[in-house]
């Protein structure tokens, strides 16, 4: 395949440099010298993990799945450690019922929608996407969700809505990335769409993946997949929705704008300021030197056919 390519970058130039200053900070405050890594241990709960029908959609690539194995053990998820097999570790904790969804702000119905109903009356796609992280790596995964517009549709955004806001659960009790003294990011969560970038078909709420409902460390019960966008604007496990006439935060955003903008499409022409965004390693593919093979990355991730005239009028040679 032409997209493959040979040049490795080491994943020691991935540490977001913020955070590692903080976790020095940390270590340098911490008495008796405690390690930063050492998070509280939390009593581990079972996963609800259940089949999940769904009717086959449009929406596929022509790209390799990325293994069940791959998705569910290479994560982000930082209430649960900032490591990438700490998610799988750590998040048996967490439980997911009951669970709800408070969606209001400038909509003429707010409501508070419980995870079951949402199951059962939104009707479930697959949704074959790529997946790509700021830092460079990417994934192949059959989501199965449901379009963000057929909720936003629910609750009846006002004229005055531009934008949409998200907010992932804080719960130290059952998180442990969020009970230790060292805290990677700030809590809750948060992320944010423009209204017309959450009404895009492409744009879905996820139930689960490769058949069944969500393993907690993919963001159970539901969260956000915006396949043109990096990762990072993928929000976990949320329980808040909130329709607003102004730009939401975001959390990498608001640790460290001058390296993750709000709009953060995938764009290989753009670098971050410490790594080049050119190429992306796609997890579990032969060849590369870190466990995966060296590609091209596509401009908006290869959806820009579909999405690019979102952003008519921007210039897509700046970081945003
Ligand atoms: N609440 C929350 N959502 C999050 C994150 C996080 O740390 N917390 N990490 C993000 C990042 S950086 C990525 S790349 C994706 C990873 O999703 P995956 O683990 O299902 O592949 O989740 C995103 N959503
Ligand atoms: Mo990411």
């Amino acid at each position: 395949m032409s997209r493959y390519r040979p040049t490795p970058i080491a994943e020691s130039a991935i540490t977001p440099k913020s955070l590692y200053l903080k976790r020095r900070e940390f270590i340098a405050a911490a008495a008796g010298g405690v390690s930063a890594a050492a998070l509280p241990s939390i009593a581990s709960a079972a996963q609800l993990i259940q089949p999940l029908a769904a009717k086959p959609s449009a929406y596929k690539v022509d790209d390799k799945l990325t293994s069940k194995e791959d998705v569910t053990s290479y994560n982000n998820f930082y209430e649960f450690g900032t490591g990438k097999e700490d998610p799988a570790r750590n998040s048996g904790s967490l439980n997911t019922r009951p669970w709800t969804i408070e969606v209001g702000g400038m909509v003429a119905k707010p409501q508070v929608i419980d995870i079951e109903t949402i199951l059962k009356e939104f009707p479930m796609e697959e949704r074959v996407y790529r997946m790509r992280c700021v830092e460079a790596w990417s994934m192949v995964i059959p989501w199965i969700g449901f379009p963000i517009s057929a909720l936003l549709d629910r609750v009846e955004p006002l004229g005055s809505a531009k934008y949409v806001a998200f907010e992932t659960l804080v719960r130290p009790e059952e998180m442990q990335g969020q009970a230790g003294i060292f805290q990677a990011l700030e809590w809750p969560y948060v992320e944010g769409l423009r209204l017309d970038e959450a009404r895009h078909p492409l744009a879905i709420l996820a139930t689960g993946l490769y058949g069944e409902t969500l393993p907690n460390q993919n963001g159970a019960p539901i969260r956000l997949v915006v396949p043109w966008k990096y990762g990072f604007k993928g929000i976990k496990s949320i329980v808040k929705i909130t329709l607003t006439d102004k730009e939401p935060p975001s959390t990498w955003n608001k640790l460290q704008p001058s390296e993750y903008g709000f709009y953060a499409n995938v764009n290989p022409a753009v670098d971050h300021p410490r790594w080049s965004q050119a190429t992306e390693r796609r997890i579990g593919e032969a060849d590369g030197l870190f466990g995966g093979a060296r590609i091209d990355t596509l401009p908006f991730n290869g959806y820009a056919d579909e999405v690019a005239n979102l952003y008519a009028g921007m210039d897509l040679t700046k970081f945003y």
